[in-house]
């Protein structure tokens, strides 16, 4: 991606995700912004974004993070909310056995204690293999990827879902859940 793409992806994650007031613009319960009011709200407040570039954006971004709704009338953020005024109502889905949480090594004693939390977002979010995981981590420093007994906390209750681009969502993950390395 281009730095003018990568660039437009993070004010779109921003204000898609965590602060659509600071533009002015509004989210429906599910995550949706009209495109046309996005646009608009962007450019009032000094950033010049149009649809094409929206779209390409949509298109090209490594993780899928957005999605455009069918009748290409409105654009969301599939995953990674912390805005309180979005609650996707995302399918339940059974787990498979394994599924990995990419952390820094630095925050180790930390969530051997008190387990993931999902902090200023909306869930803790797991990935289905241990690479993507590691990518992950890096962003917070020393990465490592910490394997979590999913199908179990399922078994015992714990609900899991999958966004869009294949991530996988929980509310917390207690400590007795996640695999102690050799
Ligand atoms: C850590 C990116 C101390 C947690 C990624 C993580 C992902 C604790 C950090 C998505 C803890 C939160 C989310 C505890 C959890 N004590 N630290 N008890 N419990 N943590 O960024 O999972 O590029 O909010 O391990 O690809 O890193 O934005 O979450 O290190 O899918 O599309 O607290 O964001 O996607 O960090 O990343 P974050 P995350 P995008």
């Amino acid at each position: 991606m281009s730095k003018k793409y990568a660039e437009i992806s993070k004010f779109l994650s921003y204000i898609l995700r965590h602060e659509p007031q600071s533009v002015g613009l509004n989210l429906d319960i599910e995550g949706w912004a009209n495109i046309n009011d996005l646009i608009t709200c962007a450019n009032q407040s000094g950033k010049e974004i149009g649809l094409e570039q929206i779209q390409q954006v949509v298109e090209t971004s490594d993780k899928k993070r957005f999605v455009i709704s069918a009748d290409g009338l409105s654009i969301r953020a599939v995953q990674g909310h912390s805005t309180k005024s979005v609650s996707i109502n995302y399918d339940e889905k059974t787990p498979p056995e394994f599924l990995y949480h990419g952390t820094a090594t630095r925050f180790l004693d930390s969530i051997y204690k008190e387990g993931l939390l999902s902090g200023s977002r909306q869930y803790v979010h797991l990935s289905q293999d241990e690479l993507t995981a590691l990518t992950v981590g890096q962003r917070h420093g020393k990465p490592v990827a910490l394997k979590i007994k999913a199908l179990l906390m399922h078994e015992q209750g714990f609900k899991f879902f999958q966004a869009d681009n294949n991530v996988w969502l929980t509310n917390t993950v207690a400590s007795k859940f996640i695999l102690q390395p050799d």
